[in-house]
């Protein structure tokens, strides 16, 4: 008999030895490559709870199946160190953030070490340190020196609490993504990244990408291409024109009234003709303060402000129309006025049925009506026409807009620019890199970047002239970081360049991401402009970063709601691993059900799956010369089914063999070494410390990860039976074995001698008889 099973002592040793071994260091000479990567977290002081490490899971044993397999893999962790989360929680502490990512970096590497995740630790990097940001500044440079990183005054997201500017991306609900405070808007000078010219190809490339279909819709979303018409309609009595962007030019007829966005200039300008400007200006005052986001939600009662004393032209039949201003229409979008079409835009017909202005409809679903000339046209070849007629340009839009990366911060990564008077804006040369953030600063925000603050800091000579000059004092994004990282592992102590290219092309693209769901526009839209821009200039070959990406569903409480401090239901990872073992909680949380579900935490289902784990080790016991025919077949067909199952992801079904498998092998109390040693392999990937134990009691000395990945041979999938459903009158009655190549009289002659099937059939006439091979008989018996 085995001693008894102790996860603790086995799991300790084991940790120790591959510590030591470095096991899982990159190097497999002349095996093939991949790339395996999880998003890196950032380190938040409060540690991994049981949600965190699923995807982490996943990766380790898809990563492990392929190291298993022969791929030499490059399975990396790093820290995004930098940014909002770090810097509030330093706030909050008043502990510096460098001290306080140096203690969570270490809580987070034992939690992730005490689950064996096979990282290549001697590949780690951590944002925040200058051996990185050096590179995230190059990386600024090149964008910059390509025109690509540019600054303009800019109405922009501002959070009153964090005092910082931030991405659309980051404010939802009107209040900030971070600390749920208030978002207002407000105008600033603001460093930005070009995203917008690389629109059409973030949309065109996604086709080729093995990504979630809805991860794929949200990002054409987000860029939210739009095809139309800008047209052009006179102010009645003046030289001054409307600018409008339609994507129904073909409604042109039914146009009738003007929407100015709140803070379009053209308001201004007509003033001395606005006979209500009080009205005018107090509506537009109040509009400009709300976020893009409050002003579009749906169902929010339209309000606007006509502009009394001015009117427009409808070029299509030179009627005059009102013009209002109303905060339904954006300044951000098309050229910030409509021309309203009431009859057939539900925003316009809203506003049109609250203020009582004309609908009048202009086509009747194909083919326009009341249009004049156009009458009958059908509505695709309006849209030229009409356009054409009235002077107007065909002309695409988007909703994407470009990346806002300048945070009024201390937690990030300096923007190497420096100001002086005699040369203006000038890059830091590539030789002064990195530009170190200075510790001599109070981080508690204020508004004002607290770099400004530094002695060290701010002041500098000008890398021109070499005058007096002063430093940038915003700091990037830390979505800039993020946007980057997979190149560094792939060479992360460079020191001559971000990442060689023999590096780059050795391992990228990467071929599995996985991460979170909420990633489907910001970091993942990001990472692959920045891929973009870097092929553009010239330093790598390919197009996209990330072959294929899957998303993890969420662990819930046991009690239904999300995990959180506050509902005191957090489960924590290191008493449950402490309780049960790593292995027992790895393969839990692959068994809990598909992976992109979202899945509540369950202690009695946790101890189902210790229970079989304690079967794996008693199978030990049962290892004789030989195992049965059927047990063998299994054998092959789990091989089989658990190389499906990891490469699509679908870790619980081969779980689910694995105690198909073992509960085989314990009714049968024998199974031959090599059979054991092959079931050992194969799961392995998901429990590698009581595999690891078990193969070297086998007799083994060398890693069962050096091994190799068990051959499944066609021939042994089958044992040649199959059981098939008897059917009466359509009826299922019973189940009976036969050979799978059996012919239909010979199934028959099997049902008639069924013993249950006796009675049935005895006396009655068979009239018909449907035999679907292999699966089911139906008989069909007369009256
Ligand atoms: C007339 C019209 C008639 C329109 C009709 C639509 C339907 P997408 O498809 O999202 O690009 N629009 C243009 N600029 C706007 C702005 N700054 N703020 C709010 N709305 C704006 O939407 C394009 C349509 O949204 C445009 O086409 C315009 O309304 C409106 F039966 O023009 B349309
Ligand atoms: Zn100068």
């Amino acid at each position: 008999m085995s001693k008894e099973y102790n996860h603790r002592d086995i799991e300790k040793k084991w940790q120790e030895t591959w510590d030591k071994n470095n096991a899982y260091a990159t190097g497999n000479k002349g095996a093939e490559k991949r790339y395996v990567l999880d998003m890196f977290p950032y380190p938040s002081g409060q540690g991994l709870h049981v949600g965190h490490p699923k995807g982490y899971i996943a990766t380790d044993i898809y990563s492990r199946f392929l190291r298993i397999k022969g791929y030499d893999v490059l399975h990396p962790m790093g820290w995004d160190s930098f940014g909002l989360p770090a810097e509030n929680y330093a706030i909050k502490t008043k502990i510096h953030p460098k001290e306080t990512i140096r203690k969570a970096k270490i809580q987070y590497k034992d939690q992730i070490k005490s689950l064996s995740l096979s990282y290549d630790w001697d590949r780690e990097i951590t944002t925040s340190d200058p051996e990185y940001y050096r590179w995230t500044q190059w990386l600024f440079l090149e964008l910059y020196k390509n025109g690509l990183a540019y600054k303009k005054e800019a109405k922009v997201n501002w959070c009153e609490s964090c005092k910082t500017v931030l991405a659309n991306e980051q404010v939802v609900d009107n209040a900030c993504d971070r600390c749920k405070g208030e978002v207002i808007q407000k105008s600033q000078e603001q460093w930005f990244f070009k995203i917008t010219e690389f629109a059409d190809d973030l949309i065109k490339d996604l086709k080729e990408l093995d990504w979630p279909e809805s991860t794929k819709i949200n990002q054409e979303n987000w860029i939210g291409k739009s095809e139309g018409a800008e047209l052009t309609f006179k102010v009645k009595d003046s030289n001054d024109v409307i600018k409008v962007f339609t994507t129904r030019p073909d409604t042109l007829f039914g146009a009738t009234y003007m929407v100015l966005a709140p803070e379009h200039e053209l308001i201004e300008k007509l003033k001395p003709s606005i006979r209500n400007w009080s009205f005018v200006e107090k509506y537009v005052k109040k509009a400009i303060s709300k976020t893009e986001l409050e002003r579009l939600s749906d169902g929010k009662d339209k309000t606007g402000m006509v502009l009394d004393g001015v009117m427009a032209i409808n070029p299509a039949n030179n009627e005059e129309i009102p013009i209002f201003v109303a905060d339904y229409v954006l300044s951000g979008y098309g050229t910030g006025a409509i021309m309203a079409v009431p009859a057939h835009d539900d925003r316009d017909r809203e506003f049109a049925e609250k203020y009582d202005l004309p609908i009048i409809e202009v086509n009747d679903g194909e083919k326009l009506v009341s249009s004049g000339e156009f009458d009958g046209v059908a509505i695709e070849e309006a849209k030229k026409s009409i356009t054409e007629k009235v002077g107007g340009i065909m002309k695409t839009t988007y909703r994407l807009r470009d990346w806002s990366v300048g945070r009024q911060r201390y937690w990030g990564a300096p923007i190497p620019i420096i100001y002086c008077d005699k040369c203006g804006e000038v890059p830091v040369p590539v030789s002064d890199l990195p530009v170190t953030l200075p510790d001599d600063v109070d981080f508690v925000p204020t508004g004002e970047s607290p770099l400004k603050d530094s002695k060290t800091f701010h002041s500098v000579k000008c890398p021109k002239c070499d005058s007096d000059a002063e430093r940038e004092s915003d700091t990037l994004d830390t979505f800039v970081c993020s946007s980057w990282y997979f190149f560094r592992f792939t060479d992360p102590t460079n020191f001559e360049e971000f990442a060689s290219k023999k590096a780059i092309n050795d391992w990228m693209p990467v071929d599995m991401y996985v991460g979170g769901a909420e990633h489907t526009v910001l970091h993942l839209m990001y990472s692959r402009f920045i891929t973009k821009a870097l092929k553009r200039f010239g330093y790598i070959d390919f197009k996209e970063p990330f072959d294929t990406l899957r998303h993890q569903g969420m662990i819930i409480a046991e009690d239904g709601r999300k995990m959180s401090k506050s509902f005191n239901n957090i489960v924590n990872p290191d008493d449950v691993i402490d309780t049960y073992g790593s292995d027992t909680m790895r393969l839990y949380e692959m068994f809990m059900g598909p992976f992109k579900d979202s899945i509540s935490w369950s202690t009695s289902n946790i101890l189902g799956v210790r229970r079989f784990i304690e079967k794996v080790w008693r199978l030990q016991d049962y290892v004789t010369d030989s195992s049965s025919k059927e047990l063998e077949i299994l054998l092959h067909q789990t091989i089989k089914k658990t190389e499906e199952d990891i490469k699509t992801f679908k870790f619980n079904t081969a779980i689910s063999s694995f105690m198909v498998f073992a509960n085989k092998v314990e009714e049968e109390k024998k199974i031959s070494k090599d059979d054991l040693k092959s079931f050992l392999k194969i799961l392995s990937p998901f429990a590698p410390h009581i595999t690891e134990e078990m193969w070297f009691a086998l007799g083994e000395t060398t890693s069962i990860s050096k091994s190799d990945w068990p051959k499944y041979s066609e021939d042994k999938l089958s044992s040649g039976k199959v059981v098939i459903a008897i059917q009466i009158n359509g009826k299922a009655r019973e189940e009976i074995e036969i050979n799978e190549d059996e012919n239909q009289d010979s199934v028959i002659e099997k049902v008639k001698e069924t013993d249950s099937m006796k009675k049935r059939l005895e006396g009655r006439e068979i009239k018909k008889v449907i035999y679907v091979k292999g699966k089911i008989i139906n008989i069909v018996l007369g009256s």
